[in-house]
């Protein structure tokens, strides 16, 4: 298999676009078509200031590395949850997020540490307040966009920015057109606008790309990511969708892609009633003040109240 735009051996070859490519011309096409994606969705100017989620894993410091080579003024946030479980899966990935931060002086990496700010690791609080009745991902998800969130607009940016695949991306949209989750369909995309009442804009400017363009991406650029997925990932409903999904795409190459853009147009021409018609209304946590729709605390703000209650 030969490079289209050089002919010399080609590294990779996707099948989707029914294109293959030399490492240079893919990190150069990866980068011109992260830019598309960005000018596309109209997710961000050069000069809005960008946070960007990082886990330490190949999908977010891809994103944080292609974002600060296009020039854009990139910092990154890693949140330290605490998740270890006998495999230090907390402590290698901030390390791999602190290592990229250290190797790129002209940006800065904003840590929060969970455990040492709020006293305890999400397991503990979902070990709490789950009772072991199920996995740690609601809570963890719960805390995890409370803080972006919080540190988005803390710290003045205009945008935060996640890792998100096309197959995370797909994942997350079949598993809600399975059960018709119309409330989230509205809100899946590539941008989640800014919210009057106190949400940060959310973009994905790798949301067209397969995981194994963004591996690709990440090895070819010598990224150091951690390999390991989070503990807690084995088993969820999520990569039983993958693994299907896979087998889709691997009889009609593209069909991961269409699935997603086709939906996309499909919202964009009317396939849902606007939010504004449907959303509850939105009030400030009376404790933090990001929005809510339940009257007093947002459910962060209760994770930790019911703590204080017990005296912890
Ligand atoms: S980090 Fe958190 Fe994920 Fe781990 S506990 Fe679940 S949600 S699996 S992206
Ligand atoms: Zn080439
Ligand atoms: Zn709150």
């Amino acid at each position: 298999m030969k490079c289209r735009t050089c002919g010399r051996p080609a590294v990779i070859n996707m099948r989707q676009h029914k294109l293959a490519l030399c490492a240079d011309h893919y990190l150069d096409w990866f980068v011109r078509q992260t830019e598309r994606t960005i000018r596309k969705y109209r997710m961000f100017t050069p000069e809005e200031r960008i946070l960007v989620a990082v886990s330490g894993g190949k999908d977010s410091l891809a994103l944080w590395d292609v974002l600060l080579r296009l020039g854009y003024h990139a910092d990154g946030l890693y949140i330290d949850l605490g998740i270890d479980a006998g495999l230090d899966y907390s402590h290698q990935s901030r390390s791999k997020a602190e290592a990229f931060a250290a190797a790129h002086p002209e940006t800065r990496l904003i840590i929060v540490d969970i455990p040492a700010t709020y006293g305890e690791s999400i397991p503990q609080v979902a070990a709490r307040t789950l009772r072991g009745r199920q996995r740690p991902c609601s809570v963890c998800g719960l805390v995890k966009r409370h803080e972006m969130n919080r540190v988005a607009l803390e710290e003045g940016y205009d945008v935060l920015a996640t890792g998100h695949n096309l197959d995370d991306e797909v994942a997350v949209l079949f598993g809600n057109t399975m059960q018709w989750k119309v409330g989230y369909l509205r809100r899946q995309g590539p941008v989640l606008p800014a919210d009057a009442q106190g949400l940060a804009r959310k973009v994905k400017p790798l949301c067209r790309f397969y995981e194994r363009e963004t591996a690709a991406y990440a090895l070819l650029r010598g990224i150091d990511y951690i390999y390991d997925e989070c503990p807690f990932s084995k088993g969820a409903t999520s990569l039983r969708y993958k693994a299907l999904l896979a087998q889709m795409e691997h009889r009609s190459p593209g069909a991961k892609l269409h699935f997603y853009i086709h939906f996309l147009k499909a919202r964009e021409e009317g396939l849902f009633c606007p939010e504004e018609q449907t959303r509850p209304p939105m009030h400030p946590c009376e404790r933090c003040g990001q929005p809510t729709t339940a009257p007093g605390l947002c459910a962060f703000c209760r994770l930790w109240v019911r703590k204080e209650e017990a005296g912890g």
